[in-house]
Order: structure tokens, then C-alpha cells, then sequence
């Protein structure tokens, strides 16, 4: 980790060489994020706002942005406050005042993004998923054990655990409170590509984005079903289809999206709309996922309910302050779903912020994960969740279109 050597928080100069960190002065950790679309938008906030309500023992400095395009990059830089710009990620894991690399660009760059930052000593924090294939994530996991035993770490941004509620959630299930855990039941369902019109976006297609709702939302009810549970699945059976198969391509800064559909106006679309599975839990849970981008009228609809022994939660994020709470040991005449507002101060990170009632957002969720993802490496312990728990999630996500591909399972209705 560099040293201090800038003046307070603000327009961060740039970065001189390093000098001794004064007493009592927090140690400089210089960030430089790849990508600035939508995750390099809400990682720049989280950046941005962390040191502002969390007492961080290290100074995040926002040192630069690298992006393909030169002058998008530099208008993005400037609006989101990085100091500098970079147009070859190789370029941004060189500079010297670069501790931590933030990857928020498509899946089919994680892997060597994280990989030679891991190597060259920094820190990597790697949107979700891991990347696009477990083998990927695989060379990902090992890299980051290697590099941890250097004192250098890696996370996964499945921000989603950081929820106050989810993280609720997640405590109560591990005190006990809600006993033997007999369901899981997960859904994430939005609706923005349900117009036929939708372009092609990386999004859509398997090089760049390696499958459909699978991997970009079902992957985060799978992480956030096995951090609240501390299990994880076992065996899975599933389903997944494609509503639309061919989209209008996409423009992109390069024109029409290059080296898609060889110059028709339509792509295909070569990933999954929608996948729905049902699941085993290494404790004898029984699960059923739901990740669709179909579910007309929903938006942002990641719902989660477990149902143990003992007691229920409920969760959704388009109400993402409220856990219901069933317990069962009451009375049936007074029992029922009760809703939890997890906003005090005693409630997961709720209290860094604003007074019982006043609610956090999607945002807030970013800024929780860099705060304890540089808390981690600041006290030299391993962030979570880990490259070995996106491995994990990967290895599900592969599970589950293994079993989606084979059809022979499918029992047909016999109706004659
Ligand atoms: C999908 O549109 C998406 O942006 C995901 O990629 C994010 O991980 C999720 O938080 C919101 O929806």
C-alpha cells in the first residue's frame, strides 16, 4: 500500500512520489478502475463516498479510470472524479500509484484483468460473475490464493450481501433463529430487454457476456441464497430458454456492433432470457431459483424467502429496507409474517448513515462492499466473498446449463 502523500480528499492532485505517512495519518490506497458504464458508475460513487461515512484506516484515492475510448474516458474521469485517465488496462495495473484495480467491465475480460493485477501486486476487486467460464474462474482463484500468501487480496462484487437486510438475514440464520433450513426460494426478475427492439448489447451475447440472465442475475441469487444460508448446492435441475432469438444490433462507439451478425441489420442472440432450477443444499435444504429479464412489470425484483423450522424471512429488493420475519414459535393466532424496518443503528451498516426510517438504496450496497473490502486488506485479511466463493457460484452457473442443455430429463405430460 503507497504511503500519504496527497493533500485531504477533493480534487486529488496528482499523485507525487510517495513520502512517509505522517502519525496518525491514514495510509494512501490508490484506486484504478477499468470500465465506467453502469458498474464503473456505481463503483465511482462507492469510492467517492465510503470515506465519507465509514471510518476507513486507509485513504481510498481515486488515481485513474482506463477506458477503450481516449476522450469517453476522460469525460467520464472528470465527471466521476478519477485524477487520470488510462486507454490499456496493462498501462493502469503499471502505474505506481495504483494499489487497488477495480474490474467493472463484461465477463470475458476478468479473468486477465484480475490475473495480471494479482500478479503485479495489486489488490483486485472483480464485478460479478467471476468471469465466463469455470475454467477462468478457476486460474482466478488460484491466482488469488497465491497472491493473498503475498499479502495482496481479491474480491467478488456480489454486492447484494451487502444489504442490510440480506446481511440481517444472513445473522439470524447463523445465530440459530430460524433452525433446521428446509427452503430456499429465489427470484430475480426484471423486464428491460422484453421489447423486440431491445438491441443486441453485450449483454446478449455469449463471447462478451458468457450467458444471458443466468449469469448476470442468476448468479447473484445463487452467491446471496448460499451467504445467507452458509450452504451451498449440491445438485440442481433446470431450464432455460431464449423468448427472442434475433435483436437489432447494437450501436456502439465503433458504429454497429463490430463482428456481430456480418453486416445484417439482426444478431442473434446466443444466451438465455430466463433460467429457472430447482436445487439440493449441502444441508438437505430444498431450493428453487427463478432469474428471468421476462418478468414484465418487474425491475429489480430479487426476492428471497427461507423457510426454516423455526422461523421465515422475506425478502425483496424493490422494498430493500424491509425483512419480513415469521416466527414460528408464536401462537398461530398471533403468528404471522411481521415487517422488520433494517434501518438502526444496530442493523448491518444502517447506523453509518441517516436516522431509523430513512432508507438506503441500491448505491449504498457498492459503498458497504469497498468499505469492507478495504478494511480487509488494510488489517491483512481475506475479503469476502472470495474468488473461491465466485468459483463456487461459476461451478453452479456451469451445473446449471449442463443440466438445462440435456433435454432427455424432461419427463413430457402425457395428456392420451
Ligand atoms: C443487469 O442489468 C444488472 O445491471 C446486473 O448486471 C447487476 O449485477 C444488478 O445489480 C442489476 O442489474
Amino acid at each position: 500500500m503507497a504511503q500519504a502523500d496527497e493533500a485531504a480528499p477533493g480534487p486529488t492532485p496528482t499523485p507525487g512520489p510517495t513520502s512517509g505517512t505522517a502519525a496518525g495519518e491514514r495510509p494512501r490506497l490508490g484506486i484504478g478502475m477499468v470500465g465506467y458504464a453502469f458498474m464503473g458508475r456505481v463503483h465511482s460513487q462507492a469510492w467517492r463516498s465510503a470515506p465519507a461515512f465509514f471510518d476507513l484506516p486507509a485513504r481510498p484515492v481515486m488515481a485513474a479510470l482506463c477506458g477503450r475510448s481516449a476522450e469517453g474516458t476522460a469525460r467520464a474521469a472528470e465527471q466521476m472524479g478519477w485524477a487520470a485517465v488510462e486507454t490499456d488496462w496493462r498501462e493502469l495495473i503499471a502505474r505506481e500509484d495504483v494499489d487497488v484495480v477495480d474490474i467493472c467491465t463484461p465477463g470475458d475480460s476478468h479473468a486477465r484483468i484480475a490475473i495480471a493485477a494479482l500478479e503485479a501486486g495489486k489488490h483486485v476487486l472483480c464485478e460479478k460473475p467471476l468471469a465466463n467460464t469455470v475454467a477462468e474462474a478457476e486460474a482466478m482463484a488460484d491466482a488469488a490464493r497465491a497472491a493473498a500468501a503475498r499479502g495482496v487480496y481479491a474480491m467478488v462484487a456480489f454486492n447484494y450481501r451487502r444489504v442490510p437486510a440480506i446481511a440481517l438475514a444472513a445473522r439470524w440464520v447463523a445465530e440459530g433463529r430460524l433452525g433446521e433450513i428446509r427452503h430456499v426460494r429465489a427470484q430475480y426478475l426484471q423486464d428491460w430487454i422484453v421489447d423486440p427492439d431491445f438491441p443486441l448489447v453485450w449483454r446478449l451475447r455469449k463471447e462478451l457476456a458468457g450467458s444471458g440472465a443466468l449469469g448476470d442475475i442468476g448468479a447473484h441469487i445463487i452467491d446471496t441464497a448460499q451467504f445467507i444460508t452458509g450452504q451451498h448446492l449440491t445438485q440442481v435441475s433446470a431450464l432455460t430458454e431464449t423468448f427472442i432469438t434475433r435483436r437489432p444490433l447494437a450501436e456502439t462507439s465503433a458504429g454497429l456492433s463490430a463482428g456481430v451478425g456480418g453486416g445484417a441489420e439482426t444478431g442473434e442472440v446466443d444466451v438465455d432470457d430466463a433460467a429457472l432450477f430447482i436445487g439440493r443444499f449441502s444441508g438437505g435444504a430444498l431450493a428453487s431459483f427463478e432469474a428471468t429479464r421476462f418478468a414484465t412489470g418487474r425491475k429489480n425484483a430479487l426476492r428471497i424467502e427461507i423457510n426454516g423450522s423455526a422461523a421465515s424471512v422475506a425478502f425483496d429488493f424493490e422494498a430493500m429496507n424491509e425483512l419480513w420475519f415469521h416466527d414460528h414459535a408464536l401462537p398461530a393466532e398471533e403468528a404471522g409474517f411481521r415487517r422488520v424496518l433494517v434501518t438502526e443503528p444496530g442493523h448491518p451498516y444502517a447506523g453509518a448513515w441517516w436516522p431509523p426510517g430513512h432508507g438506503l438504496g441500491y448505491e449504498h450496497t457498492f459503498t458497504h462492499e469497498v468499505k469492507d473490502f478495504v478494511q480487509a486488506i488494510a488489517s491483512g485479511t481475506a475479503p469476502s466473498p472470495s474468488f473461491d466463493d465466485g468459483l463456487r457460484v461459476q461451478r453452479v452457473l456451469a451445473a446449471v446449463e449442463r443440466s438445462a442443455a440435456d433435454q432427455s430429463r424432461l419427463t413430457a405430460v402425457r395428456q392420451t
